[in-house]
């Protein structure tokens, strides 16, 4: 039996190897990945091997004959986060080759509407096709409410409901994910990513952790971004609960999950109204009238923000980039000259 074909390999991807790599180059996944040391599935079985930093989970490697790794497919997705932290601005990728991303939201606890707003960003913004999947439903009378809650803000994007333990909706959520198809979970921990996973794929083979009596927050029992095989070809990837998203050039899926609050913008009465107290305002108008509520405009201001202070750090990097290179040539002319002139005097 062929290991790559539990992993989602399909014609499509075996047509884009042909294209890419020289014969006798070996298509392999990276299953998981850990500083340094990937898990990767090959069509002979699973290996450990080393690995550039560069790859993440679901990439689409080719192996040479002694395990070396001679690159990666391009992406049909990626999603990725701006690094926390990090004065330089740099992206960091978390999975790629997703087709589907599922917002996990708990059932057993109220809704986080502006973590389900950011979280559709993201997911829009990585290409991938965005569910989101309430977990818990066996427990969804303690917060009354949510499911439509969560239905009204999801705005269009399918939502999907689920329960590990009793088995609601699983039929459902399996029969989404086509052969060759990976659908990644992502959301906070504690949330239930892990036990969906088991319960999908009727093993226990994610560890899972209670969460904490006195908060109702997960303890991130799961520390990294895994496959794991559905069993009819369709693929699952695991993740970390998210604890925050720092949003990366994801303008496109700003766009995506707030495109009514952006097409209110041209109705302003000035061009470069800043949305505060201008007269004409369409944004203040309506909010005023209750057609858009504030909270939802603080939270696309919030994530707008965000994003414009990322590119002027990136543009203040590029900068100082090009400054640096602009001083070496200067250097390097005035010591040409310097020698030229020398050698005219001597
Ligand atoms: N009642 C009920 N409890 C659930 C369900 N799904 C998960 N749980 C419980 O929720 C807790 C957290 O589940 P996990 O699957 O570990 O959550 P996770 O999202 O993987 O968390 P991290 O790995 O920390 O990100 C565990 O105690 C589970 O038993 C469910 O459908 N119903
Ligand atoms: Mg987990
Ligand atoms: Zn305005």
């Amino acid at each position: 039996m062929n290991t790559l074909l539990q992993y989602g390999f399909t014609d499509r991807i075996g047509a884009l190897f042909s294209f890419h790599f020289p014969s006798g180059v070996q298509p392999a996944r990276i299953v998981r990945a850990d500083r340094g040391r990937v898990l990767v599935a090959t069509p002979d079985g699973i290996l450990h091997l080393d690995s550039p930093d560069s790859l993440v989970t679901g990439d689409w490697i080719g192996l040479v004959g002694d395990g070396r790794i001679a690159g990666h497919l391009p992406r049909s997705s990626l999603l990725q986060r701006k690094r926390a932290y990090d004065p330089l601005s740099e992206a960091q990728a978390l999975a790629a080759n997703i087709d589907l991303l599922g917002v996990v939201v708990p059932l057993d606890r109220p809704l986080s509407t502006n973590r389900l707003e950011r979280t559709l960003v993201a997911a829009w913004d990585s290409g991938a096709v965005p569910l989101v999947v309430l977990t818990k439903a066996d427990l969804s009378s303690r917060f009354d409410g949510v499911v439509a809650e969560t239905v009204d803000r999801a705005r269009g994007v399918e939502v999907l409901t689920t329960s590990a333990e009793v088995g609601d909706g699983l039929e459902h959520l399996r029969g989404r994910i086509g052969a060759g198809q990976t659908l990644a979970l992502l959301g906070p921990s504690g949330a239930g990513k892990s036990s969906l996973i088991n319960a999908l794929v009727d093993d226990a083979r994610q560890g899972t952790g209670e969460v904490r009596a006195t908060d109702g927050r997960g303890r991130h029992t799961t520390t990294a971004r895994e496959l794991v095989p559905l069993g009819d070809g369709g693929v699952l990837m695991d993740t970390p609960g998210l604890r925050g998203f720092a949003l990366w050039d994801a303008e496109d899926g700003l766009s995506q999950v707030f495109g009514d609050v952006e097409e209110l913008f041209a109705r302003c009465r000035f061009r470069d109204c800043a949305h505060e107290s201008e007269p004409g305002c369409a944004v203040q108008s309506a909010i005023a009238s209750g057609d858009l509520e504030e909270r939802r405009w603080l939270s696309y201001r919030k994530m707008d923000r965000e994003l414009a202070s990322l590119h002027r750090r990136q543009n203040v990097a590029e900068q100082r980039r090009y400054g640096r290179s602009f001083h070496r040539v200067a250097q390097e002319a005035a010591r040409a000259k310097d020698y030229r002139n020398r050698f005219r005097e001597g």
